[in-house]
C-alpha cells in the first residue's frame, strides 16, 4: 500500500537552441509541466506533460495540464493505493475525461515510483518488458532555411548523432516545400533517411500532389499530411501513394488506432505517450499497429528529459520498431534539467537501467527555469508537507 503525501506540479520554460519552425507555430522555447509525487515513505516519482506551441498543436496547454492535475487528478490519487498504478489510473479515467497529456504525466510519475519501490526500470513494468537498451533517434531540421538545414544535417552526421531527419513542411506552397525537401535529400544522399511532417496542413488535393512529388525526390515517409480526423481521406492517400503515410495527430489512443488500422488509413504509427493518454495506452496502440502490419515509430511532443525518457522506456519494450524514434526533445533545449545528461551517442539514445525512470532532476536548474519560482504551487491539501 502506498499513500500520496505530496504533489508538486510546476511549469518550466526552457529556451530552444534555435527557432523551431512548424506549420502551425514557431517555437523559441518549450514549456513543460513537471509532476513530482511523493508517497508517505518518501518515494518520489517524476512525470511530464508537454505540448507544442500553446494550444496550436492540441487541445491541452501547459496551463490546462497543470490545472487538470492540481484540481481534478491529485484529489483522486489521494483516495488510492498509488502502488497499484493500473487501478489508480482506471479510477482517474472514471473521474476525468480526455486530458491525455495530464493523465500521461501522472501515470509516468506513478510508474517511476513503482519502479523505484520494486527496484526495476519502468520498461520492465510495461507490456512484456524491455527488449532493447538503446533507440535510434531522428533529428528535425526546421530552421526554416534550406541551406541552414543542410549544414545542420551535415553536422549531425559528422557528430554521429543523427542519420534520420524529419523536415517540417506545410507552411509554403507545395512545390516550394518539395523543392526544399529535394535539395536536402540530394545533399545528404544515401547517408540519411529524410522524412517530412506536414502537421495536417494540406488539403487532400495538395497531399495527392505533394506525396507523389515527394516520392520522386527520395522522401521516405510523409507524416500526417492532412487533418487527423479525416480518416477516409487518409485511407485514400495511404492506399494510393507510393510513399508511406504516418499517422500522428490522428492517433489519440487505442480506439483511434483501431479505427485507423481498420480503415487502412496509415502505413506507420507515430507512437506518442501524451497523445495516447499514457505509457500503458501507448503500448496498446503499438500492439494494435503491430497486429495490423503497421510500421512503428517512436514519436515525441518535443518533451524535455522526463517525458523523453518515459517514452524511451515504452519504446524499449517494442520488438518491432522499423522507423526508429525521434526522442531528441532535450537536445532542442539550451539546458537539460537533469543531474546526469541523457546518453545520446552513435545515432542513438541509451535507455536508463536504474530503477523507475532512472533519472533525477537538477534542483538548481529547476529552480532557475520554474515559471512560478517566486510562488511554488504545492497541492493545497499537502502544502508544506
Ligand atoms: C510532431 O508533430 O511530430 C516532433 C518532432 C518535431 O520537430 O515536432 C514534433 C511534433
Ligand atoms: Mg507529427
Amino acid at each position: 500500500m502506498a499513500v500520496l503525501s505530496r504533489a508538486d506540479t510546476f511549469i518550466v520554460d526552457v529556451p530552444t537552441i534555435r527557432p523551431h519552425v512548424l506549420a502551425m507555430a514557431t517555437m523559441h522555447g518549450q514549456s513543460m509541466v513537471i509532476v513530482r509525487l511523493t508517497d508517505a515513505d518518501g518515494v518520489e516519482g517524476l512525470g511530464e506533460g508537454t505540448t507544442i506551441g500553446g494550444l496550436s498543436y492540441g487541445e491541452e496547454s501547459p496551463e490546462s495540464i497543470k490545472s487538470a492535475i492540481d484540481t481534478y487528478i491529485v484529489p483522486v490519487l489521494e483516495t488510492c493505493d498509488i502502488a497499484q498504478v493500473g487501478a489508480t489510473m482506471a479510477k482517474v479515467a472514471k473521474c476525468v475525461r480526455g486530458n491525455h497529456f495530464a493523465k500521461c504525466a501522472v501515470e509516468t510519475a506513478l510508474l517511476d515510483m513503482a519502479g523505484k519501490r520494486l527496484g526495476v526500470p519502468v520498461s520492465e513494468l510495461i507490456g512484456g518488458g524491455r527488449v532493447r537498451d538503446s533507440l535510434p533517434v531522428a533529428w528535425t531540421l526546421a530552421s526554416g532555411d534550406t541551406a541552414r538545414d543542410i549544414a545542420e544535417g551535415e553536422a549531425m552526421l559528422e557528430a554521429r548523432r543523427h542519420r534520420i531527419f524529419k523536415l517540417k513542411i506545410g507552411k509554403r506552397d507545395v512545390r516550394d516545400d518539395v523543392a526544399h525537401v529535394g535539395a536536402i535529400c540530394k545533399a545528404l544522399g544515401d547517408r540519411a533517411s529524410v522524412r517530412v511532417d506536414v502537421n495536417q496542413n494540406w488539403t487532400e488535393a495538395q497531399a495527392k500532389l505533394g506525396m507523389a512529388m515527394l516520392a520522386d525526390v527520395g522522401c521516405d515517409l510523409v507524416e500526417q499530411p492532412i487533418a487527423g480526423d479525416d480518416v477516409a481521406a487518409m485511407a485514400r492517400l495511404s492506399t494510393t501513394q507510393a510513399v508511406p503515410l504516418m499517422a500522428d495527430e490522428a492517433l489519440h489512443g487505442p480506439r483511434s488506432a483501431l479505427r485507423i488500422a481498420a480503415a487502412n488509413a496509415a502505413g506507420v504509427f507515430a507512437l506518442k505517450i501524451a497523445q495516447s493518454g499514457g505509457l500503458f495506452a501507448t503500448a496498446e496502440v503499438a500492439a494494435i499497429g503491430a497486429a495490423a502490419g503497421i510500421g512503428l515509430y517512436g514519436g515525441t511532443m518535443l518533451e524535455g528529459s522526463v517525458g523523453t525518457i518515459a517514452s524511451a522506456h515504452v519504446f524499449a519494450t517494442l520488438p518491432e520498431l522499423a522507423w526508429g524514434t525521434e526522442l531528441f526533445g532535450p537536445l532542442l533545449q539550451t539546458e537539460e534539467i537533469l543531474t546526469e545528461p541523457l546518453g545520446y551517442a552513435d545515432f542513438s539514445l541509451a535507455v536508463p537501467t536504474g530503477p523507475g525512470l532512472g533519472i533525477a532532476l537538477d534542483e538548481d536548474k529547476v529552480a532557475f527555469f520554474r515559471r512560478d519560482r517566486s510562488a511554488p504551487t504545492l497541492h493545497p491539501v499537502n502544502a508544506g508537507a
